[in-house]
């Protein structure tokens, strides 16, 4: 046991400088007192809000709920413009924290971590970057973000394509000109939907090529309602925070009860109706409490959608194409969306029915398709990421007996709450798989991820414990929980990143959990006053002798 008393290089390394690395930085530098280093790819802070820079990025959560909590003055001193914060303006937003608490001097840009080995002679991670860099440390905290390895498929001769093109989440610094040209976006998830009414507005002609057709909420995004802000929010900060905290998905607003079922056909769509009008996720939250329940309550919201789409799109062909049919509204993430169904009536845009006419290859002019070829100056690939597992699988990360953990992780995530995977001690995730994460707004959940991690180190330290790592047995029960409640729910219903169903070979397994952020946080918060039951703590010099 030469090397347990040395001490690390530092106490803690983490990998990622969005919301989770600046968070988890914070927190354990200036609260705990621990020595940190963050590694991050970018050039600068911002992980999501860094690279997804296409046209139209802005996140679907209120601006007012989508921020830090752990400063007051933060709070108060922070203003948003807009309804829905954009991506300039969050990435602004992270900027300012990163100076304000001086969090930069902590974090070396522009560096890849490319493997992290947990050394069993002295307990510590051994972390190695693409710089050369080889640290040790006693924890490490990964904030790789849940979505941030993109997707480009594999389509035959995209080499030979001459044009050029981008993936909406490696977006380039300078903004893309599309003016006067003629451009495709493949995909019509999130990205999709945001990017294709503003590219249409630039470019000569855009072709949008869709897969699957998806339902969509406008978001009604505006000007943020100044007296709202400085009346009702920033006097009642704290509590309406709490109430996220505790909520389903993590935004503020008290649950309607009503079922959709127990209305009348003219009365719920006058309901729907408000809804619609008033935009956002309260389309899903405020209209009736059993559309992301229930089949048939869901029914009534996704007809109500289709007859939206079709009293909005023009051509009928276009409607016809536009008409979701495979899967219950919000299955796949449910989308917001300004003026994208309004975007078909325009002459410059047309839409392709991959699934009718497939693309065959891309041609150094363009795409081919069974149909005919189409000529390009720019194809975006707005066609997701390799969610959850694939940026943990560009890392080699290995654990006790050099257990790689993508070999663990073979058959789909195994985690126990997200937050540790058994055979890898002191390694914690930030929204790994298997916590609520992407079903939430993701600052409620980072945050209360880092109080869990940063309780339980404190709590581990005071006790002179030097490892923790998941019980094989918590784990297995945290996974087969985490199935339990999805398959109640209609996610399960819907071909979804979630499940891994859109990268080709994935293992079918529903990766977030699906229990909402309030249940899961008593969950957590129970397991930490228990004295972290289901994790297996050990002590210096005992190697892996367990704490009774
Ligand atoms: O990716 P997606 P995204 N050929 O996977 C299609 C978050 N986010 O970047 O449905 C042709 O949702 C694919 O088709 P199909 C949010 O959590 C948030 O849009 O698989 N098409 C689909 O249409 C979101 O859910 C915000 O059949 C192919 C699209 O590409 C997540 O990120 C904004 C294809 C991919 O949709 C991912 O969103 C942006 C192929 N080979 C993102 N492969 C906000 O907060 C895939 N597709 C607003």
């Amino acid at each position: 046991m030469t090397g347990l008393k040395t001490r690390p290089d530092f106490d803690a390394v983490v990998i990622g400088a969005g919301f989770s690395g600046l968070g988890m930085l914070h927190r354990l530098r200036d609260v705990m007192g621990l020595s940190v280093r963050v590694y991050e790819t970018g050039s600068g802070v911002g992980g999501t809000w860094y690279w997804n820079r296409y046209p139209g990025a802005r996140c679907d959560s209120e601006s007012y709920i989508y921020c830090f909590s752990f400063s007051k003055e933060l709070l108060q001193d922070w203003t948003w413009s807009g309804k829905f914060p954009e991506q300039p303006e969050i990435l602004s937003y992270l900027e300012h924290v990163a100076d304000r608490f001086d969090l930069r001097r902590n974090i070396q840009f522009n560096t890849r971590v490319t493997s992290a080995t947990f050394r069993e002679d002295t307990n510590r991670w051994q972390i190695e970057t693409d710089q050369g860099a080889r640290v040790t440390a006693q924890y490490l905290i990964t904030g790789i973000g849940c979505i941030s390895t993109g997707n480009v498929p594999r389509i035959e001769g995209l080499d030979s394509y001459q044009g050029d093109w981008y993936h909406t989440g490696a977006w380039p610094h300078d903004p893309v000109d599309f003016t006067g040209k003629r451009v495709a976006v493949i995909g019509t998830g999130s990205s999709g939907v945001q990017s294709i009414p503003v590219i249409a507005r630039q470019a000569e002609s855009l072709t949008v090529f869709q897969r699957t057709p998806q339902f969509t909420v406008p978001a009604r995004h505006r000007a943020a309602d100044r007296q709202f802000i400085e009346e009702e929010v920033k006097p009642n900060y704290q509590e309406i925070l709490e109430k996220a905290r505790w909520s389903q998905g993590g935004g503020p607003h008290d649950p309607v009860e009503r079922s959709a079922l127990d209305y009348p056909e003219a009365e719920r769509n006058q309901i729907y109706e408000d809804q619609w009008a008033l935009g956002g996720y309260d389309f899903i939250a405020r209209s009736f409490a059993d559309v992301m329940t229930d089949r048939a309550a869901n029914d009534t919201a996704a007809d109500f959608i289709r007859g939206k789409i079709r009293e909005i799109v023009k051509d009928p062909e276009t409607c016809r194409k536009l008409l979701p049919h495979d899967h219950p509204f919000g299955a796949k993430r449910a989308l917001l969306d300004t003026n994208y169904y309004a975007t078909y009536n325009r002459d410059n845009v047309h839409l392709v029915d991959l699934r009718s006419t497939p693309i065959r290859r891309i041609t150094p002019t363009g795409i081919q398709t069974s149909e005919r070829d189409f000529d390009l100056d720019i194809i975006v690939f707005a066609t997701g990421f390799d969610a959850m597992t694939g940026t943990f699988f560009k890392i080699d990360i290995r654990g006790r007996n050099g257990l790689a953990l993508r070999d663990k992780w073979a058959e789909g995530p195994k985690t126990y709450l997200g937050l540790q995977a058994a055979g890898f001690p002191n390694m914690f995730m930030i929204t790994g798989p298997g916590s609520p994460s992407v079903l939430s707004n993701m600052p409620v959940s980072i945050e209360q991820h880092i109080d869990f991690i940063a309780d339980f180190i404190t709590w581990m330290r005071e006790r002179d414990i030097e490892t923790a790592e998941a019980d094989p047995q918590a784990e297995e029960a945290w996974v087969v929980h985490v199935n339990e409640v999805a398959d109640t729910t209609l996610y399960v219903l819907a071909n979804s990143w979630y499940l891994g169903a859109n990268i080709p070979g994935k293992p079918r397994v529903f990766m977030p959990y699906p229990g909402g952020v309030g249940p899961y946080r008593q969950k957590c918060n129970q397991i930490a006053r228990n004295g972290y039951p289901g994790f297996i703590l050990t002590r210096p010099a005992t190697s892996h002798q367990p704490v009774s």
